[in-house]
């Protein structure tokens, strides 16, 4: 199988750590560089969105988006990163990382895509005020399962957290959240989270 991917990708990170977490071995991670307003070949043949990461098998469909593909590849290794009885809750944490890397990677493209003169404060502030909330009802809620035995919402918490620090460092987020970023300075020393650090 073979990984479409980016080293700057929050969502294809998340699979990439999956990988090695699993000691999954046969998937070759392929590097491309695709954006919103130039879609790589490659990833269009395999995702009629364009949008990275996707998974080429060597039997079926390409797969993607980034919670398909991890899902896929936990049932393959059969690498228990889905907990059944907390599937909702890794699901629901799993998705709220995604939120945050959604409006983090909006936010990007917003400020390398438009002239400074075209951007939108108002929209980069919502966008902002998503990341925030979404990290606040990380530390309300979700701190007991960042705890716990590794599964696929700490991956994804992690690498969400480390792209705002990649790309959004001057917003600040650590500020008023000493225990998610307490968590994320251990969780980013895992070498699987330090192979993978954004580039
Ligand atoms: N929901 C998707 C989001 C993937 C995504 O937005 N990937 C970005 C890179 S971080 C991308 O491919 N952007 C190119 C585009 O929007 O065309 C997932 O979880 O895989």
């Amino acid at each position: 199988m073979q990984l479409l991917t980016a080293a700057a990708s929050p969502f294809a990170r998340k699979v990439r750590v999956l990988i090695r977490e699993a000691g999954i071995t046969d998937v070759e991670e392929v590097d491309v560089q695709t954006t919103p307003l130039a879609s790589d070949p490659l990833v269009l043949a395999a995702n009629p969105t364009g949008k990275i990461p996707v998974l080429v098998r060597s039997a079926g469909p390409a797969i993607y988006d980034s919670r398909v593909i991890c899902r896929f590849l936990d049932d393959h290794a059969k690498a228990g990163l889905y907990p059944e009885g907390r599937l909702w809750e890794v699901l629901t944490l799993e998705a709220t990382a995604d939120a945050i890397m959604d409006a983090a990677v909006g936010i990007t493209y917003e400020m390398r895509f438009r002239s400074e003169a075209d951007q939108s404060q108002e929209w980069l502030n919502a966008q902002w005020g998503k990341i925030e909330r979404a990290i606040g009802a990380v530390e309300v809620l979700w701190m007991p399962l960042l705890a716990g035995p590794l599964n696929i919402g700490q991956i994804a918490v992690g690498c969400a957290l480390e792209y705002l620090d990649f790309r959004h460092d001057k917003r600040e987020w650590h500020a008023g959240h000493k225990v998610l970023a307490d968590w994320q300075a251990a969780f980013s020393t895992r070498p699987n989270m330090v192979a993978t650090q954004p580039a």
